[in-house]
């Protein structure tokens, strides 16, 4: 039962809880086999001689090995851009405004709706390619931008492609109650009967999505009307998130917490109360500085609480057509450092092991035997470079499942 790969002579930044900053092990090998790691340890510990433990055996030239990147919050399939808005929010225009005269998310939605199956593709897989380039190995894709059951289903078929051509794991969150769409327009009770009725469970028996989502805010969604989403979600047997708190406190937090959910997601104007409940519930804290930089937000989201409660911090890109046209998960981390005053270790936790249970996957984010064998080997001197630069090619090598992308 020979390993198929051996590398030796690595520096892992396990992100274990092993007492050591980033869970470092220097003078390290790594071993996989059928996808898995079967070694991640001190070099003088491995059982046996290398050339007898494994099919394939090289060293890594003493390089820094990470676990893949898990960028646990997109909305990278959408077709277009935004730069009009972009030039509209320099001249003046707040987030809201556009959206409130028809412009923002809406949008986005025309255009993706116009889009074929294969130009939407197209669009996505190379801001896909982008980010795994930058060494991610796992990518949440989520709907929204449809918002009606054949272009919702559209968009989640486009990015479970996007996993099967990059040869990377994509995970889908449906999130429908997103906005409402100019059908519903002054009907926004029947368009969360849509969502919750016909769209909901027909994407759930499709098998399309992995968890679902909603913009929970004073110009979308209210607290009652995720609610409706939420129950139903459950029912349908389906973990919920929540983009919650992240323009004003409508108590978001502590609504995601009392459904159980894997995540909340922006938390800018979280209340010490929902941090509490996010604490009580195991629900992660998915910050998404790149947004709060774009929109020019003020408002800190409350990581002093979040650390002093022991809620766990993930960090993402929130790559969208509006907020956050950001093409790498590293620039978000060193937005999460430099703007929200995180370290670059949790900037990294929050990229590998945090952001893997903010997904509820259990196999990935750490480099430990058993997991999924997946990580990266990057060019640098030590872990805190890749929160430190800004853009620069610094994966050296991204491996997926054991395979090299
Ligand atoms: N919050 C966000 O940051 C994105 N969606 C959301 O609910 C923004 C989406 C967009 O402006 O297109
Ligand atoms: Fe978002």
């Amino acid at each position: 039962m020979r390993w198929d790969h051996l590398l030796l002579d690595c520096r892992l930044a396990t992100m274990a809880d092993n007492g050591a900053a980033y869970g470092a092990v220097e003078r390290a090998a790594l071993g996989w086999k059928d996808g898995k790691i079967a070694f991640a340890g001190p070099q003088a510990a491995l059982p046996g001689k290398p050339a007898d433990l494994a099919a394939y055996v090289e060293s890594a030239g003493n390089a820094w090995i990470t676990p893949g990147l898990i960028d646990c919050h997109t909305h990278l399939v959408f077709a277009g851009n935004r730069a009009e808005e972009f030039e509209l929010r320099l001249q003046g225009a707040s987030y809201e405004e556009i959206a409130r005269r028809g412009g923002g998310i809406v949008s986005t939605v025309t255009k993706t709706r116009a889009a074929s199956e294969d130009e939407l593709l197209a669009q996505s897989l190379s801001r896909a390619q982008t980010l795994v380039r930058d060494g991610v190995t796992t990518l949440e894709i989520k709907s929204g931008y449809g918002l009606d059951l054949e272009s919702e289903t559209k968009m989640l078929r486009v990015a479970r492609r996007i996993g099967a051509e990059l040869r990377i794991d994509v995970r889908t969150t449906f999130l429908g109650a997103h906005a409402v769409p100019p059908e519903f327009a002054g009907r926004q009770a029947d368009f969360v009967d849509e969502v919750c009725v016909r769209m909901l469970p027909a994407i759930a028996h499709a098998g399309l999505a992995d968890a679902v989502d909603a913009f929970c805010e004073g110009i979308a969604f209210t607290p009652s009307e995720v609610r409706r989403v939420f129950e139903q979600a459950c029912a349908l047997g389906l973990r919920v998130k929540l983009h919650a708190d992240q323009l004003s406190d409508l108590g978001g937090a502590a609504l995601a917490a009392q459904f159980g959910a894997l995540s909340a997601d922006h938390l800018e104007y979280t209340n010490e109360e929902g941090v509490r409940a996010m604490a009580a519930a195991g629900t992660i804290a998915v910050l998404l500085p790149t947004a709060f930089y774009v929109l020019r937000e003020k408002q800190l989201p409350p990581l002093a609480q979040f650390r002093e409660h022991g809620v766990p911090l993930a960090v993402a890109s929130d790559v969208n057509p509006g907020t956050s046209p950001v093409l790498s998960l590293r620039l978000s981390m060193n937005m999460a450092c430099t703007v929200f005053r995180m370290t670059p270790e949790e900037a990294l936790r929050g990229a590998t092991a945090n952001a893997a249970r903010a997904l509820g996957l259990a196999d990935r984010g750490t480099l430990e035997a058993g997991r999924r064998a997946d990580f990266v080997i990057w060019n640098i001197e030590h872990p805190a470079e890749l929160s430190y630069w800004i853009g620069g090619d610094l994966a050296r090598r991204v491996v997926c499942g054991g395979a090299d992308l």
